[in-house]
């Protein structure tokens, strides 16, 4: 018997295309939030048997949710639905093929690094080798710091760019990828190492570079991203690959010790999303994080975590949304600096509130950062809008250059509050 349905087994994979893929069938349904009694009532939605995956949280009126459904579940979305009178779109049948339609991202295009487009995702082995050849290029700009071993092995390093590493100037943090699916966000990371390494603007006085030390940690969680490159069924892994009980994974952004687990988590291994792990910390990346937040505790002075979707721009708190903290202004109004920067340059703006207004969740390295680490500024950014966490290639060209207008917001205004020159920049600003 089981040498039979094992053969109609391989025939169906057979008559699939060769292999059947995990989201096959699926449907991205999306949610059109029309007043604040559907908000609220969409965040109460839950699926008992967790088959449903909540791809985005609707933030409030006017924006959405979304959900990617198997077929036996349908009706059951559709229904809680119509119970709050909401509008449900049916973005994408099919969802599971849609990884195809974007050329098969997840095969490395080349054996050997002849050169590096910074236009296409890579796998985590050639990023390393980019990394490697630029510092070796650019010695007196860029060190790499090994920091030690992901789960499964792989070696974690940070980028350090830096005109003066001796100057004692205000560190820049950014880390991408701490959720693997969100691939647009190592892309952006590399984009920006490349660009204040080899643009001549940065090093000119008054550029990226003077004043301003840039750490930035490309991806995160390694074993997580090759997991969603090697193994076909699973693009839309998010969390990393340790081991706990009979499942794998925990969440990074529910694992950090600051509030840990008091909101927005699940407690069981097994949960696809929001594992906040065994205890804080029971990660080796997440705890690498932390320790560069802690060994860099004086200079730093601002923290981005790099994620995906939906062109947000979040401060804490995350994990309630029921209090701010009290610079809460002063984050609020920097990030809307940068909103402003990435919209001249023609990009989307970001929305920008409190992460926990937009949807609680506790355990988040933002949150970790300012309120264990004292950084002062601290931010959650969701990349892009549109395409869900499947960005395409071809429009990295178009937004990358868009966010780093952003990221020089940032870099003036932390050089303008903490930098060596802050007493000129005072007086330039007085005399204005
Ligand atoms: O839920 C998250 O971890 C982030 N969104 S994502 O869609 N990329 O998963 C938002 C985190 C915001 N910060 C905190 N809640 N602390
Ligand atoms: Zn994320």
């Amino acid at each position: 018997m089981a040498r039979i349905l094992l053969v109609f087994g391989i025939i169906g994979c057979l008559w699939q295309g060769g292999y059947s893929l995990k989201y096959d069938n699926h449907t991205l349904l999306r949610f059109l939030l029309k007043n604040d009694a559907q908000v609220e009532a969409a965040h109460h939605f839950h699926d008992p048997e967790g088959e449903v995956e909540v791809l985005k949280v609707g933030r409030g009126v006017n924006d959405t949710m979304d959900f990617l459904v198997p077929p036996n579940k349908l009706s059951f979305v559709n229904e809680f639905a119509s119970s709050i009178g909401l509008k449900v779109e049916a973005k994408k049948k099919n969802y599971g093929r849609s990884f195809e339609d974007l050329h098969d991202e997840r095969t490395p295009r080349r054996r050997y690094l002849k050169s590096f487009n910074l236009y296409e995702y890579h796998s985590f082995g050639q990023i390393q080798e980019f990394l490697n050849l630029m510092a070796a290029r650019h010695p007196h700009l860029l060190t790499l710091q090994s920091l030690g071993n992901s789960y499964e092995g792989r070696v974690m390093k940070l980028a350090k760019i830096s005109l003066n590493p001796r100057a004692g100037n205000p560190i820049i943090f950014v880390d991408a990828g701490i959720h693997s699916r969100e691939w647009v966000a190592p892309a952006y990371a590399l984009y920006m190492i490349h660009r204040l390494i080899t643009d001549p603007a940065a090093v000119q006085p008054g550029g990226e570079l003077d004043g301003v030390d840039w750490y930035i940690l490309p991806v995160a969680n390694p074993d997580g991203y090759e997991f969603t490159r090697t193994a076909r069924s699973n693009r839309l892994w998010r969390k990393t690959r340790s081991k706990n009980g009979h499942c794998y994974g925990v969440d990074g952004n529910r694992n950090y010790g600051f509030k840990w687990a008091v909101s927005g988590v699940s407690k069981n291994p097994c949960d696809k999303e929001t594992f906040a792990g065994p205890k804080p910390f029971s990660e080796p990346e997440t705890r690498m994080v932390r320790n560069i937040m802690m060994e860099n505790s004086k200079l730093m002075k601002l923290y981005v975590s790099l994620h995906s979707y939906g062109q947000y721009l979040v401060y804490p708190w995350g994990y309630t949304g029921d209090i701010l903290p009290k610079e809460w202004k002063k984050l609020d109004s920097m990030a809307r600096a940068v909103s402003d920067s990435v919209k001249r340059a023609g990009g989307k703006p970001f929305r920008v509130l409190s992460a926990g207004k937009w949807y609680p969740a506790a355990g988040g390295s933002d949150d970790f950062a300012f309120g264990a680490v004292g950084v002062p500024y601290s931010y959650t950014m969701e990349l892009t809008d549109g395409y869900e966490f499947l960005f395409p290639e071809t429009l990295l060209r178009e937004v990358l250059p868009q966010f780093y207008e952003g990221f020089r917001t940032f870099g003036t205004h932390i050089k303008k509050e903490f930098g060596r020159d802050r007493l000129k920049w005072k007086a330039a600003d007085e005399e204005e």
